[in-house]
């Protein structure tokens, strides 16, 4: 079988699309029968939960287990601790939700998750999800573009970027009553990042509602970004004609650049980003190499032509 880390499959490069998921399907069993997945997760009957569709931007590589996307989190709202996010994040309230559009849009609102949720098709989309901190998974989401969404609330052609807020909640996110950050939690990307066709908002994962630490009930995820650009919990998202403050950039911009590409090249200050630690790979688990925008540099590696990528890292 084809290695873990390689999608050696790419989806533009197969035609009909019939033929990539017959693939994906044969697969996914050989891997089940393997023992590789903890649970059926991927195609055929085990999508009856959200009723999500496969998707052929989806990576062949084998999701890791539901228990440890769910136990080994940075959700640091709930505390810094790997496993903090799963015991705190029980306390947040998701339902009602709301979420602020506005800025450079024609419809700007208040929109509720029912709102945002009707008339959308999930998809399921299995990516790679590679932390700057340099470990790594395979997370099987569910969710729509985020294209779709800005569409319907019209971007303005004065546009250029898209910010993101996470809820401010300290009675219910205890460690925002700590300066761990300069809450609330802040992201951002270039308006054309923003519709790329990869780049979702992820309503579930392993076909179910988004787990609370995960980043329930509608979270962001750009796959050849460091995690950390996959924020949480959204409840606002505004369109910009200036690029908009983020996190980790405010935090410390020396370590944390605005577009944070997956970059092997480009070293962390303090490590490496050369390799990566695949989470549940076991305590003596070898490293992989980390491929460039996280191997998904096919797809978007268009979008930073005539960019020097260390210098705008
Ligand atoms: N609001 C918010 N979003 C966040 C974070 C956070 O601390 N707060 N952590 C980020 C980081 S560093 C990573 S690696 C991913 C982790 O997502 P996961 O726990 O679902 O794997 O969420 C990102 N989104
Ligand atoms: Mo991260």
């Amino acid at each position: 079988m084809a290695g873990r880390w390689r999608n050696d499959l790419n989806y533009s490069d197969v035609t009909p699309k019939q033929g990539f998921l017959n693939r994906r399907q044969l697969m996914a069993g050989g891997a089940a029968l393997g023992g590789a997945l903890a649970m059926g997760g991927i195609a055929g009957p085990a999508l009856a939960g959200l009723g999500a569709k496969p998707s052929v931007y989806s990576t062949d590589a084998a999701p890791n287990a539901l228990e440890d996307i769910t136990n080994y989190c940075n959700f640091y709202e709930f505390g810094t601790g790997k496993d903090d996010p799963a015991k705190h994040a029980e306390k947040l309230t998701t339902d009602p939700w709301s979420v602020k559009i506005d800025g450079l849009v024609d419809r700007p609102g208040d929109y509720s998750f029912d709102d945002i949720m009707s008339g959308v098709e999930l998809e399921e989309r299995i990516y790679r999800f590679r932390c700057v901190e340099a470990w790594s998974m395979v997370v099987p989401w569910v969710g729509f573009e985020l294209a779709d969404l800005l569409a319907r609330v019209g971007v303005r052609s004065e546009a250029k970027y898209v910010g993101f807020e996470t809820l401010v909640r300290p009675a219910e996110m205890w460690a925002q009553n700590r300066a761990i950050l300069d809450w609330p939690y802040r992201e951002g990307l270039r308006l054309d990042e923003a519709m790329h066709p990869l780049t979702i908002l992820a309503t579930g994962l392993y076909d179910e509602p988004l787990p609370k630490q995960n980043g329930a009930p509608l979270r962001l995820v750009v796959p050849w970004k460091y995690g950390f650009k996959s924020i949480k919990s959204i409840v606002r998202i505004t369109l910009s004609a200036d690029q908009p403050p983020t996190s980790w950039n405010m935090a410390n911009g020396r370590e944390y650049g605005f577009y944070s590409n997956v970059n092997p090249q480009v070293d962390h200050p303090r490590w490496s980003q050369a390799s990566e630690r695949l989470v549940g790979g076991g305590l003596f688990a070898k490293r992989v190499p980390t491929l460039m925008f996280n191997g998904y540099e096919d797809e978007v590696a268009g979008l930073y032509d005539g960019m020097n990528l260390s210098r705008s890292f």
